[in-house]
Protein backbone atom coordinates (compact mmCIF):
# COMPACT_ATOMS: atom_id res chain seq x y z
CA UNK A 1 0.00 0.00 0.00
CA UNK A 2 1.42 3.08 -1.06
CA UNK A 3 0.12 6.51 0.35
CA UNK A 4 1.24 9.79 -0.83
CA UNK A 5 2.19 12.49 2.07
CA UNK A 6 -0.37 15.48 1.36
CA UNK A 7 -0.83 19.13 2.72
CA UNK A 8 -2.52 16.87 5.74
CA UNK A 9 0.61 15.88 7.39
CA UNK A 10 2.29 19.27 8.28
CA UNK A 11 -1.36 20.81 8.82
CA UNK A 12 -1.86 17.54 11.50
CA UNK A 13 1.60 18.16 12.54
CA UNK A 14 1.34 21.70 13.66
CA UNK A 15 -1.87 21.48 14.95
CA UNK A 16 -0.69 19.05 17.49
CA UNK A 17 2.46 20.69 18.09
CA UNK A 18 0.03 23.43 19.08
CA UNK A 19 -1.58 20.84 21.62
CA UNK A 20 1.59 19.43 23.19
CA UNK A 21 2.33 16.45 20.71
CA UNK A 22 5.63 16.52 19.23
CA UNK A 23 6.38 15.34 15.70
CA UNK A 24 8.41 12.90 17.28
CA UNK A 25 5.78 11.84 19.54
CA UNK A 26 3.40 11.31 16.82
CA UNK A 27 5.73 9.61 14.56
CA UNK A 28 6.79 7.09 17.81
CA UNK A 29 3.02 6.84 17.95
CA UNK A 30 2.69 5.93 14.00
CA UNK A 31 5.38 3.50 14.15
CA UNK A 32 3.57 1.72 17.38
CA UNK A 33 0.39 1.47 15.03
CA UNK A 34 3.08 0.10 11.89
CA UNK A 35 4.33 -2.84 14.33
CA UNK A 36 0.51 -3.90 15.21
CA UNK A 37 -0.32 -4.19 11.73
CA UNK A 38 2.64 -6.24 11.72
CA UNK A 39 4.67 -4.00 9.15
CA UNK A 40 8.61 -2.63 9.54
CA UNK A 41 9.19 0.71 11.18
CA UNK A 42 9.44 2.21 7.81
CA UNK A 43 5.96 1.78 7.40
CA UNK A 44 5.43 4.69 10.17
CA UNK A 45 5.43 7.20 7.13
CA UNK A 46 2.35 5.62 5.42
CA UNK A 47 0.54 5.05 8.81
CA UNK A 48 1.38 9.25 9.24
CA UNK A 49 0.06 9.28 5.41
CA UNK A 50 -3.24 7.66 5.80
CA UNK A 51 -3.92 9.30 9.38
CA UNK A 52 -3.23 12.97 7.48
CA UNK A 53 -4.67 12.33 3.65
CA UNK A 54 -6.18 15.44 2.92
CA UNK A 55 -9.24 13.45 1.35
CA UNK A 56 -9.71 11.21 4.01
CA UNK A 57 -13.34 10.54 5.68
CA UNK A 58 -14.28 11.27 8.83
CA UNK A 59 -15.37 9.53 11.11
CA UNK A 60 -18.90 9.12 13.27
CA UNK A 61 -19.03 6.47 16.15
CA UNK A 62 -21.81 5.97 17.46
CA UNK A 63 -22.75 4.03 21.05
CA UNK A 64 -25.02 1.63 21.57
CA UNK A 65 -25.99 -0.65 25.07
CA UNK A 66 -21.92 -1.41 26.81
CA UNK A 67 -20.62 -0.09 29.34
CA UNK A 68 -18.14 2.59 27.77
CA UNK A 69 -14.75 0.30 28.25
CA UNK A 70 -14.03 -0.01 24.66
CA UNK A 71 -13.82 4.08 24.35
CA UNK A 72 -12.37 4.47 27.85
CA UNK A 73 -9.63 2.15 26.65
CA UNK A 74 -8.69 4.40 23.42
CA UNK A 75 -8.93 7.42 25.76
CA UNK A 76 -6.41 6.22 28.22
CA UNK A 77 -3.88 5.24 25.51
CA UNK A 78 -0.73 8.03 26.39
CA UNK A 79 2.18 8.80 24.57
CA UNK A 80 0.66 10.96 22.70
CA UNK A 81 -2.53 11.19 24.27
CA UNK A 82 -4.97 9.58 21.97
CA UNK A 83 -7.87 12.51 22.27
CA UNK A 84 -5.37 14.78 21.07
CA UNK A 85 -4.54 12.49 17.90
CA UNK A 86 -8.21 12.02 17.63
CA UNK A 87 -9.72 15.38 18.05
CA UNK A 88 -6.34 16.91 15.66
CA UNK A 89 -5.70 13.97 13.75
CA UNK A 90 -8.47 11.89 12.45
CA UNK A 91 -11.51 13.71 11.71
CA UNK A 92 -13.76 12.71 14.66
CA UNK A 93 -17.10 14.22 13.83
CA UNK A 94 -19.37 12.43 16.15
CA UNK A 95 -18.69 10.83 19.38
CA UNK A 96 -21.48 11.26 22.05
CA UNK A 97 -18.87 10.42 25.04
CA UNK A 98 -16.33 13.44 24.48
CA UNK A 99 -18.01 15.89 22.51
CA UNK A 100 -19.16 19.04 24.31
CA UNK A 101 -22.55 19.33 22.19
CA UNK A 102 -25.44 18.12 23.64
CA UNK A 103 -29.17 17.82 23.14
CA UNK A 104 -30.38 19.65 19.65
CA UNK A 105 -26.35 20.54 18.92
CA UNK A 106 -25.35 17.25 19.02
CA UNK A 107 -28.64 16.00 16.73
CA UNK A 108 -27.25 18.42 13.85
CA UNK A 109 -23.43 17.67 14.21
CA UNK A 110 -24.78 14.19 13.45
CA UNK A 111 -26.93 15.55 10.86
CA UNK A 112 -24.26 17.64 9.56
CA UNK A 113 -21.56 15.03 9.68
CA UNK A 114 -23.58 12.56 7.61
CA UNK A 115 -23.71 14.90 4.72
CA UNK A 116 -19.91 14.00 3.43
CA UNK A 117 -18.25 10.76 3.14
CA UNK A 118 -17.51 8.99 6.49
CA UNK A 119 -16.26 5.92 8.27
CA UNK A 120 -18.75 4.50 10.96
CA UNK A 121 -17.44 3.13 14.03
CA UNK A 122 -20.11 1.25 16.68
CA UNK A 123 -19.89 0.41 20.26
CA UNK A 124 -22.20 -1.48 21.75
CA UNK A 125 -24.62 -3.61 21.25
CA UNK A 126 -28.00 -2.68 19.82
CA UNK A 127 -31.45 -3.83 21.79
CA UNK A 128 -33.57 -5.18 19.08
CA UNK A 129 -36.71 -6.20 21.32
CA UNK A 130 -40.18 -4.28 21.14
CA UNK A 131 -38.87 -2.72 17.97
CA UNK A 132 -36.14 -1.66 19.80
CA UNK A 133 -37.40 0.60 22.47
CA UNK A 134 -34.52 -0.24 25.52
CA UNK A 135 -32.39 1.45 23.79
CA UNK A 136 -32.93 5.00 22.68
CA UNK A 137 -31.04 8.86 22.59
CA UNK A 138 -32.76 11.48 21.86
CA UNK A 139 -36.35 9.81 21.39
CA UNK A 140 -34.88 7.36 18.37
CA UNK A 141 -34.13 4.16 19.16
CA UNK A 142 -30.51 2.99 18.55
CA UNK A 143 -31.22 0.64 15.82
CA UNK A 144 -33.11 3.40 13.92
CA UNK A 145 -29.82 5.61 14.62
CA UNK A 146 -27.84 3.08 13.17
CA UNK A 147 -30.12 2.07 10.17
CA UNK A 148 -29.62 6.04 8.35
CA UNK A 149 -25.68 5.88 9.38
CA UNK A 150 -24.74 2.32 7.77
CA UNK A 151 -27.35 2.83 5.17
CA UNK A 152 -26.12 6.35 3.72
CA UNK A 153 -24.18 6.25 0.56
CA UNK A 154 -21.71 8.75 2.13
CA UNK A 155 -21.11 5.41 4.59
CA UNK A 156 -17.84 3.99 3.61
CA UNK A 157 -17.91 1.38 5.94
CA UNK A 158 -18.25 0.36 9.01
CA UNK A 159 -15.78 -0.97 12.31
CA UNK A 160 -17.79 -3.10 14.49
CA UNK A 161 -15.53 -1.77 17.63
CA UNK A 162 -15.13 -4.28 20.87
CA UNK A 163 -17.29 -7.41 21.51
CA UNK A 164 -20.63 -5.62 22.28
CA UNK A 165 -21.14 -4.01 18.93
CA UNK A 166 -19.46 -7.49 17.20
CA UNK A 167 -21.54 -10.03 18.67
CA UNK A 168 -24.31 -8.83 20.88
CA UNK A 169 -21.69 -8.68 24.39
CA UNK A 170 -22.45 -8.75 27.73
CA UNK A 171 -26.32 -7.42 26.44
CA UNK A 172 -26.51 -10.49 24.72
CA UNK A 173 -25.86 -12.78 27.44
CA UNK A 174 -28.60 -15.24 28.55
CA UNK A 175 -31.91 -14.76 28.82
CA UNK A 176 -30.49 -11.26 26.15
CA UNK A 177 -33.39 -9.52 27.90
CA UNK A 178 -33.91 -6.73 25.16
CA UNK A 179 -33.04 -8.95 21.96
CA UNK A 180 -29.50 -7.18 22.15
CA UNK A 181 -27.86 -7.88 18.58
CA UNK A 182 -24.01 -7.50 16.98
CA UNK A 183 -23.85 -5.29 14.01
CA UNK A 184 -23.23 -7.86 11.33
CA UNK A 185 -26.10 -9.61 12.74
CA UNK A 186 -28.65 -6.45 12.03
CA UNK A 187 -27.42 -5.49 8.74
CA UNK A 188 -26.14 -8.25 6.82
CA UNK A 189 -25.41 -6.35 3.17
CA UNK A 190 -23.38 -4.12 5.14
CA UNK A 191 -19.53 -3.59 5.21
CA UNK A 192 -18.65 -4.33 8.62
CA UNK A 193 -15.12 -5.69 10.14
CA UNK A 194 -15.09 -6.24 13.96
CA UNK A 195 -12.62 -5.51 16.45
CA UNK A 196 -13.82 -7.62 19.44
CA UNK A 197 -12.18 -7.36 22.91
CA UNK A 198 -14.28 -6.48 26.53
CA UNK A 199 -12.84 -4.09 25.91
CA UNK A 200 -10.73 -4.40 23.03
CA UNK A 201 -6.84 -3.55 22.52
CA UNK A 202 -6.99 -0.21 20.78
CA UNK A 203 -3.85 -0.39 18.91
CA UNK A 204 -5.53 -3.14 16.53
CA UNK A 205 -8.46 -0.44 16.74
CA UNK A 206 -6.22 2.38 15.17
CA UNK A 207 -4.50 -0.22 13.33
CA UNK A 208 -8.05 -1.05 11.23
CA UNK A 209 -8.80 2.40 11.00
CA UNK A 210 -5.43 3.20 9.49
CA UNK A 211 -6.56 -0.08 6.93
CA UNK A 212 -9.94 1.22 6.41
CA UNK A 213 -8.68 4.99 5.44
CA UNK A 214 -5.88 3.45 3.20
CA UNK A 215 -8.51 1.68 1.51
CA UNK A 216 -11.03 4.68 1.03
CA UNK A 217 -8.30 7.09 0.14
CA UNK A 218 -6.31 4.93 -2.24
CA UNK A 219 -8.34 1.96 -2.95
CA UNK A 220 -5.73 -0.27 -0.79
CA UNK A 221 -7.18 -4.10 -0.27
CA UNK A 222 -9.32 -4.36 3.00
CA UNK A 223 -7.58 -6.33 5.72
CA UNK A 224 -8.17 -10.21 5.56
CA UNK A 225 -10.83 -11.08 7.57
CA UNK A 226 -11.44 -14.55 9.31
CA UNK A 227 -14.59 -16.15 9.50
CA UNK A 228 -16.19 -13.58 12.66
CA UNK A 229 -15.23 -10.85 10.62
CA UNK A 230 -12.00 -9.82 12.38
CA UNK A 231 -8.51 -8.38 11.09
CA UNK A 232 -6.77 -11.69 10.72
CA UNK A 233 -3.54 -9.24 11.31
CA UNK A 234 -4.66 -8.65 14.83
CA UNK A 235 -6.84 -12.09 15.38
CA UNK A 236 -4.98 -14.49 13.52
CA UNK A 237 -3.68 -16.72 16.49
CA UNK A 238 -5.05 -18.16 19.67
CA UNK A 239 -3.88 -16.00 22.63
CA UNK A 240 -2.26 -19.77 23.91
CA UNK A 241 -0.30 -19.70 20.97
CA UNK A 242 2.07 -16.82 21.98
CA UNK A 243 1.42 -17.28 25.60
CA UNK A 244 4.70 -16.86 27.99
CA UNK A 245 3.05 -19.21 29.99
CA UNK A 246 2.83 -21.92 26.84
CA UNK A 247 5.95 -23.99 28.34
CA UNK A 248 4.25 -24.92 31.62
CA UNK A 249 1.22 -25.90 29.74
CA UNK A 250 3.40 -27.95 27.36
CA UNK A 251 4.99 -29.71 30.29
CA UNK A 252 1.74 -30.14 32.51
CA UNK A 253 2.65 -27.91 35.06
CA UNK A 254 -0.46 -25.98 36.01
CA UNK A 255 -0.72 -23.67 38.80
CA UNK A 256 -3.19 -24.94 41.48
CA UNK A 257 -4.81 -21.56 42.71
CA UNK A 258 -4.15 -17.89 42.08
CA UNK A 259 -2.28 -17.39 44.95
CA UNK A 260 0.47 -20.34 44.74
CA UNK A 261 4.20 -19.73 44.44
CA UNK A 262 3.59 -22.04 41.33
CA UNK A 263 1.44 -19.07 39.63
CA UNK A 264 3.86 -16.49 40.41
CA UNK A 265 6.61 -18.74 38.92
CA UNK A 266 4.68 -18.56 35.57
CA UNK A 267 2.84 -21.82 35.51
CA UNK A 268 0.23 -22.52 33.38
CA UNK A 269 -3.64 -21.29 34.33
CA UNK A 270 -5.23 -23.54 32.17
CA UNK A 271 -6.77 -25.54 35.15
CA UNK A 272 -7.95 -22.42 36.56
CA UNK A 273 -10.09 -21.44 34.09
CA UNK A 274 -7.80 -19.88 31.48
CA UNK A 275 -9.53 -20.16 27.80
CA UNK A 276 -6.58 -18.98 25.72
CA UNK A 277 -5.99 -21.86 23.75
CA UNK A 278 -10.17 -21.02 22.49
CA UNK A 279 -9.41 -16.98 21.99
CA UNK A 280 -8.13 -15.00 19.24
CA UNK A 281 -6.34 -12.35 19.95
CA UNK A 282 -2.92 -10.57 20.20
CA UNK A 283 -2.67 -9.84 23.76
CA UNK A 284 0.58 -11.88 24.83
CA UNK A 285 2.36 -10.22 22.02
CA UNK A 286 1.36 -6.72 21.69
CA UNK A 287 0.26 -6.23 25.20
CA UNK A 288 -1.73 -3.52 26.80
CA UNK A 289 -0.96 0.10 27.08
CA UNK A 290 1.68 0.62 24.51
CA UNK A 291 5.32 1.41 24.84
CA UNK A 292 8.02 2.17 22.36
CA UNK A 293 7.81 -0.81 19.54
CA UNK A 294 4.27 -0.91 20.25
CA UNK A 295 4.75 -3.78 22.53
CA UNK A 296 2.82 -2.86 26.18
CA UNK A 297 3.21 -3.34 29.90
CA UNK A 298 1.28 -6.45 30.38
CA UNK A 299 -1.32 -8.39 30.19
CA UNK A 300 -4.36 -10.13 31.62
CA UNK A 301 -2.49 -13.66 32.08
CA UNK A 302 0.91 -11.75 32.32
CA UNK A 303 -0.75 -10.24 35.76
CA UNK A 304 -1.88 -14.35 37.00
CA UNK A 305 -5.68 -14.07 35.43
CA UNK A 306 -6.85 -16.15 33.23
CA UNK A 307 -7.95 -15.41 29.41
CA UNK A 308 -11.99 -15.38 29.77
CA UNK A 309 -11.94 -15.26 25.96
CA UNK A 310 -13.57 -11.63 25.50
CA UNK A 311 -13.08 -11.46 21.97
CA UNK A 312 -14.92 -14.46 20.83
CA UNK A 313 -18.48 -14.30 19.53
CA UNK A 314 -20.93 -15.17 22.84
CA UNK A 315 -17.68 -15.30 25.35
CA UNK A 316 -20.34 -14.17 28.46
CA UNK A 317 -22.21 -17.51 27.90
CA UNK A 318 -19.49 -19.78 25.81
CA UNK A 319 -16.59 -19.18 27.80
CA UNK A 320 -18.17 -19.43 31.57
CA UNK A 321 -18.05 -19.96 34.03
CA UNK A 322 -14.69 -18.00 34.17
CA UNK A 323 -13.06 -20.15 36.83
CA UNK A 324 -13.42 -23.28 35.61
CA UNK A 325 -11.44 -25.51 33.45
CA UNK A 326 -12.88 -25.68 29.45
CA UNK A 327 -15.07 -28.74 28.59
FE1 LIG B 1 -18.87 -4.03 25.45
FE2 LIG B 1 -17.63 -1.54 24.99
FE3 LIG B 1 -17.04 -4.76 26.92
FE4 LIG B 1 -17.64 -2.52 27.69
O1 LIG B 1 -18.28 -0.04 24.54
S1 LIG B 1 -17.06 -4.97 24.69
S2 LIG B 1 -19.12 -4.23 27.75
S3 LIG B 1 -15.56 -3.27 27.63
O2 LIG B 1 -17.53 -1.04 26.69
O3 LIG B 1 -18.96 -2.54 24.39
FE1 LIG C 1 -2.52 -21.28 27.33
FE2 LIG C 1 -3.76 -19.91 29.23
FE3 LIG C 1 -1.88 -21.65 29.88
FE4 LIG C 1 -1.27 -19.36 28.65
S1 LIG C 1 -2.11 -19.58 30.71
S2 LIG C 1 -0.47 -21.39 28.19
S3 LIG C 1 -3.04 -19.12 27.30
S4 LIG C 1 -3.86 -22.13 28.90
FE1 LIG D 1 -9.45 -10.72 26.48
FE2 LIG D 1 -8.15 -12.96 26.85
FE3 LIG D 1 -6.90 -10.92 25.87
S1 LIG D 1 -9.68 -12.08 28.20
S2 LIG D 1 -7.88 -9.19 26.83
S3 LIG D 1 -8.59 -12.03 24.92
S4 LIG D 1 -6.10 -12.35 27.32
Amino acid sequence: MKISVGHGLADAEKRLEERGVSRRDFMKFCGMVAATMGMGPAYATEVAAALTADNRPSVIWLHNAECTGCSEAILRIADPYIDTLILDVISLEYQETIMAAAGEMAEKALHDAMKKPYLLVVEGGIPTKDKGIYGMVGGVTMIEMVKSAITSPNCKGTIAYGTCAAYGGVQAAKPNPTDAKGVKALFPKSLVINVPGCPPNPVNMIGTVVAAIATVTKGAPLPELDGDLRPKVFFGETVHDKCERLPFFEKDQFAPSFDSPEAKKGWCLYKLGCKGPSTYNNCPTKKFNPLDKGVGVSWPVQAGHPCIGCSEPNFWDKMSPFYEMEK
